[in-house]
């Protein structure tokens, strides 16, 4: 399968990543992960509105004058006086966005889609006239009628944006759905597409492949997928999801610092990495069922689509437990110096299984067992 060569990722871990629950970053954290970030690639980091809060506003100032790599976004709404704190705060680009489904536009700002493009022409004139790179978003894109989102992209495309964002923001929006409108916008719109996807239904990660498959070339993410509620696309998980399809797409990364960064940013936080993060979680490259750990010892490939050499990690075998196979017992074996025949490998495969019925089992357990054989 070959992927779209143009693949920007915007990072929100500043932004999306501090509406998660346990999020409240100090400067120094703000810099730090910014740091990170730039490091690993990231071609864009997004910040926290400067209109959020005090520190919010220096801290994108701040941010923004330390010459990183990455882009320096800020997320604002669709507001003159959001807009020019943007500017005042040096950031280099602004992602704009704007309610406009039904649900949202009632309870949100109650406006009309002629007096959204109205107030969106302001603001874009305003910030193109500031050589600030601009995305306008339509907030909760998949409950929004599909004539409505191309009527308003097109408007905004002719008012200078960089590109314009999808975003699923409750998280409602199936791979298949998404691949369609993304492709429907791809259609009506030259500038590039941005997709932000919100994880309440499981499918982060499954609609923002989708969209850049259909034609977004920018991909929100956040470390670990923090955000609103359970969050968004992790940008752990999106990079196994292209890796394990095609790794030269994701070659520029300095892939052997996302352990790093999401560990620094899960002990941020107070949490674990979950045990299902993609590449991170300390269980991402774990074998331990008999048939799987005889195959991996052969050939890795038969059970990882991704090498962990490639994330600066390694791939652990379970012995300690019931499901435990000879074959993963014989190469254990192997690194004590002991050298075992095949039948004794399987009877002590078949000592550590009845034991393992028994009670919880540990490595020195079964090295004990396995020096037993030797004598
Ligand atoms: C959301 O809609 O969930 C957001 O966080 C905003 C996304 C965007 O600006 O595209």
């Amino acid at each position: 399968m070959s992927l779209p060569e143009r693949l920007f990722f915007v990072d929100t871990t500043l932004r999306e990543g501090e509406q998660f629950a346990s999020a409240r970053f100090t400067t120094a954290q703000r810099i730090a992960i910014a740091e990170m970030l730039d490091a690993f690639g990231v071609e864009y980091i997004e910040l926290t509105s400067p209109a959020a809060s005090p520190q919010s506003a220096r801290d994108l100032a701040t941010i923004a004058r330390r010459g990183l790599r990455a882009r320096i976004l800020t997320h604002i709404r669709c507001h003159m006086a959001d807009a020019r704190l943007a500017v005042e705060h040096g950031a280099q680009g602004a992602n704009l966005l704007f309610a406009t489904s039904e649900p949202l536009r009632t309870v949100s700002h109650g406006r009309s889609l002629s007096e959204i493009l109205a107030e969106a022409k302001r603001v874009i004139c305003y910030l193109r006239d500031h050589d600030i790179e601009v995305r306008f978003s339509c907030e909760d894109s998949f409950r929004t009628d599909l004539a409505d989102l191309i009527r308003i992209y097109r408007a905004v495309e002719t008012m200078g944006v960089q590109r314009v964002g999808l975003a699923d923001t409750v998280g409602i929006a199936t791979p298949r759905q998404v691949y369609d409108v993304v492709r429907a916008v791809r259609n009506e719109v030259q500038c590039d597409i941005e997709f932000h996807g919100h994880n309440d239904s499981g499918c982060a990660i499954a609609n923002t492949f989708s969209a850049y498959e259909a034609g977004a070339t920018h991909l929100d993410v956040t470390v670990l997928g923090i955000g609103e509620r359970n969050g968004i696309a992790s940008l752990s998980g999106m990079i196994a999801r292209i890796a394990s399809i095609d790794p030269s797409r994701v070659q520029r990364y300095r892939l052997d610092l996302l352990p790093k960064i999401d560990e620094t940013v899960a002990t941020m936080l107070g949490i674990e990495i979950p045990f299902n993060q993609c590449i991170t979680s300390p269980t991402a490259f774990h074998h331990k069922a008999g048939m799987h750990t005889k195959a991996v010892l052969s050939d890795p490939r038969s059970y990882e689509v991704l090498d962990p050499n490639l994330f600066g990690r390694q791939r652990t075998i379970a012995i300690a437990h019931r499901l435990v196979g000879w074959h993963a017992v014989a190469e254990r074996a192997r690194e004590l110096g002991i050298t075992l025949s095949e039948a004794q490998a399987r009877a002590a495969a078949a000592r550590i299984k009845a034991l393992g019925d028994e009670h919880d089992l540990d490595g020195a357990m079964i090295d004990e067992i396995l020096y037993s054989y030797a004598e």
